[in-house]
């Protein structure tokens, strides 16, 4: 973690400080320090294929048991993964601000997990723990089963995760199913060119425009914690921060190379570099 220079961390606290409405954005590299593994970059495989391909609507249209398997493991990550000092820095910060709103990214359920109030976070990409229908609207929330069904238990030394141990065939009528239809489940995540969830965005949205605020809409400052950023619409809330007056607060390990929304910084931002973990407990408190 790269040194915090006197002025950005003394320019920052007094800024958050002062700020009444925060908004949030966080991703992947918030539970990188609980070892849940990133999408972009090295982290970003899972056996021999790349995590990027499988999250899409082809790929389990192609061969659900496989992607079901994939998404079994990281259940199976999640629910033994801690919540870091990152998550309780954020959750403690929503319960001291009461104009805060975190915009997670993540579907580890860790945020929740480090105590941060329900109503001062939204989950726009879904949620490893729940499950809906393909076919009708059924949907199951907060299932921590592990394994999610029978058919995904693995002997003790087989790892999932390693393309050396062969995954076991598995036939559809064994994958998770609808209770009230018997169609094939599938994970209530948004894959790529699917829509958010309506109400996700309507509460953003509505947070975002100040809709409960007496007067108006600004927005004090935007915190943007381990994400790249690429994945829209959730970074263009990063845009929509900033036209109604805030500065923002890149909390990263890289800057990112790709053309991101955080690497577009102006002035009067912040860019912290290093691990969440260790930033956000010292320049939150
Ligand atoms: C650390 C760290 C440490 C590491 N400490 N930092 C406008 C423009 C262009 C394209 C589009 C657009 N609008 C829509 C699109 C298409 C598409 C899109 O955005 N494409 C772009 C990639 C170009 N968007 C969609 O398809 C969205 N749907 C949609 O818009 O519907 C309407 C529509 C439909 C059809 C056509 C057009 C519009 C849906 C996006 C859903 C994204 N889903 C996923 C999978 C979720 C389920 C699952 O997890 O399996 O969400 S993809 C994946 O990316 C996941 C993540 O939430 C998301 C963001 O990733 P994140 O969190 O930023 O992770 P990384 O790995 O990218 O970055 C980690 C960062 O942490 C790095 O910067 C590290 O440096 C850093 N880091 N360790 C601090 N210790
Ligand atoms: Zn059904």
């Amino acid at each position: 973690t790269a040194e915090i220079s006197p002025e950005d961390r003394a320019s920052f606290t007094e800024h958050l400080k002062s700020s009444t409405r925060v908004l949030a954005l966080v991703g992947a590299g918030l539970s990188a320090a609980s070892g849940i593994p990133t999408f972009r970059g090295a982290g970003g495989f899972w056996r021999e294929y790349d995590c990027m391909t499988l999250a899409t609507p082809r790929a389990f249209a192609k061969d659900p048991a496989l992607v079901w398997q994939f998404y079994n493991y990281r259940r199976h990550c999640a629910l033994v993964a801690e919540p870091n000092r990152a998550h309780v820095a954020l959750a403690e910060l929503a319960k001291k601000k009461p104009g805060f709103l975190a915009i997670s990214q993540n579907i580890d359920g860790l945020c929740q997990r480090a105590g941060h109030p329900p109503e001062n976070i939204q989950s726009v990409h879904g949620s490893l723990f729940s499950s809906r229908c393909t076919e009708c609207a059924y949907v199951e929330h907060d299932n921590f089963a592990d394994p999610l069904v029978p058919a995904f238990e693995l002997p003790e030394h087989v790892d999932a995760a390693d393309a050396k141990f062969p995954l076991k065939p598995i036939p559809l009528s064994a994958l998770p199913r609808c209770p009230a239809c018997r169609a094939l489940l599938r994970p209530d995540v948004v894959w790529f060119g699917e829509s958010l969830a309506v109400d996700a965005v309507a509460r953003v949205d509505a947070w975002v425009r100040g809709d409960s605020e007496a007067d108006g809409a600004k927005i004090d400052l935007m915190l943007v914690v381990g994400t790249s950023a690429l994945v829209y619409p959730a970074a263009g809330y990063i845009h929509a921060a900033r036209a109604r007056g805030a500065r923002i607060a890149v909390f990263n390990m890289e800057q990112p190379e790709e053309e991101g929304s955080t690497s577009r910084l102006k002035e009067g931002d912040w860019f912290f570099q290093g691990d969440a973990s260790k930033l956000l407990p010292e320049l939150l408190k």
